[in-house]
Order: structure tokens, then C-alpha cells, then sequence
């Protein structure tokens, strides 16, 4: 068993063009102070990579798995298939379907094999980071402090009338 210290989410998305969005991920773990490392990794280009990524991503104390992945968005249902960490599913916004086409291929897999799904695009992403820190303040002390201290001034900011 690995040190909790050691721990770290793996941001992994299916394409160059899906950063603009995991960028956010990224962000929200930074600012919480989360470890993370960010790759592409294709579960139809790459299927190698993937597989290999998945396979070794709990002896390489991987925590929380965040994929994104847009269209027919099959990365975080195969990574869930190939490992038993946790798998949250950002759904890209595609530029036919605005997402849908994500979002249902994230959200609809069948018993067996779950993964997590946010919300599509942005938000998701946020939502996703925010979801592993809640998943890692389980066995990390600092990190479920910070959290705490995020929803805090989250919570200091709603003004109490409208401008
Ligand atoms: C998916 O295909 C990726 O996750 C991306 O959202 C989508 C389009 O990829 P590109 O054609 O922009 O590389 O695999």
C-alpha cells in the first residue's frame, strides 16, 4: 500500500482539443493543492496506451481517474472496465450534438462497470476536480481541509441581494 502522500488524480482526455475544457479540472486541483498529471490518451487512436495506462495506474498511486472525452465517448467506460479506482466522466461538448452525444455515452453504461458522470463541458470539469477532492478528503486530512475551505468562501461570496 502506497503513502497517502504519494497519491494523485490522473486527468486523461481523449484529444488535444478536449484540453480547453479539462483545463478547468486541472485548475481546481492546483488551487486545492491535489496532485494530478494530465495526459491524451484515445481510447480508439491509442487503444495501447490506453490500456496500458489503465492497467498500470494503481501500482503508479493514481487515486481518482478523471477522463473527458467527447462524441461517442467511450474512454471512461473503458478505463472503468480495465481498473477499480474510481472513473469520473467529463462529457465534451461536441460540436454536432452540443455534448448529448457524451454526455448519454458517459452516463448510460450498463451495471457492472460505473462511471461517474458530471455535467457536460466546464462545469463538469470543475465539478470533476471537486468530486476527487471529496473522494481523497476521505483519506487525506489536508486535502478534505482545503475542500472545506473552498465551499467556505464559495459560500461567502453569494451576496444576499441582487445589484
Ligand atoms: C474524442 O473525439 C475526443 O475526446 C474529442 O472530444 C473528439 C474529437 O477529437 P478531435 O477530432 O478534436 O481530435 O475522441
Amino acid at each position: 500500500m502506497s503513502k497517502i502522500k504519494s497519491k494523485k488524480v490522473s486527468i486523461i482526455m481523449g484529444s488535444q482539443s478536449d484540453f480547453k475544457t479539462m483545463i478547468f479540472c486541472k485548475k481546481v486541483l492546483k488551487s486545492l493543492n491535489i496532485k494530478f498529471e494530465t495526459k491524451i490518451i484515445s481510447a480508439h487512436r491509442t487503444p495501447e496506451r490506453m490500456y496500458q495506462f489503465a492497467k498500470n495506474a494503481e501500482k503508479n498511486d493514481i487515486a481518482v481517474i478523471i477522463a473527458g472525452a467527447g462524441g461517442s465517448a467511450h474512454l471512461p467506460g473503458m478505463i472503468s472496465a480495465l481498473t477499480s479506482l474510481p472513473v469520473l466522466g467529463v462529457p465534451i461538448e461536441s460540436k454536432k450534438l452540443r455534448g448529448l452525444d457524451s454526455l448519454l455515452s458517459i452516463a448510460q453504461m450498463p451495471k457492472g462497470i460505473p462511471v461517474g458522470t458530471l455535467a457536460i463541458g466546464k462545469d463538469g470539469a470543475i465539478n470533476a476536480a471537486l468530486l476527487a477532492a471529496s473522494i481523497i478528503g476521505n483519506i487525506d486530512s489536508k486535502v478534505k481541509k482545503n475542500l472545506k475551505q473552498f465551499r467556505l468562501t464559495q459560500t461567502r461570496s453569494v451576496k444576499k441581494k441582487p445589484k
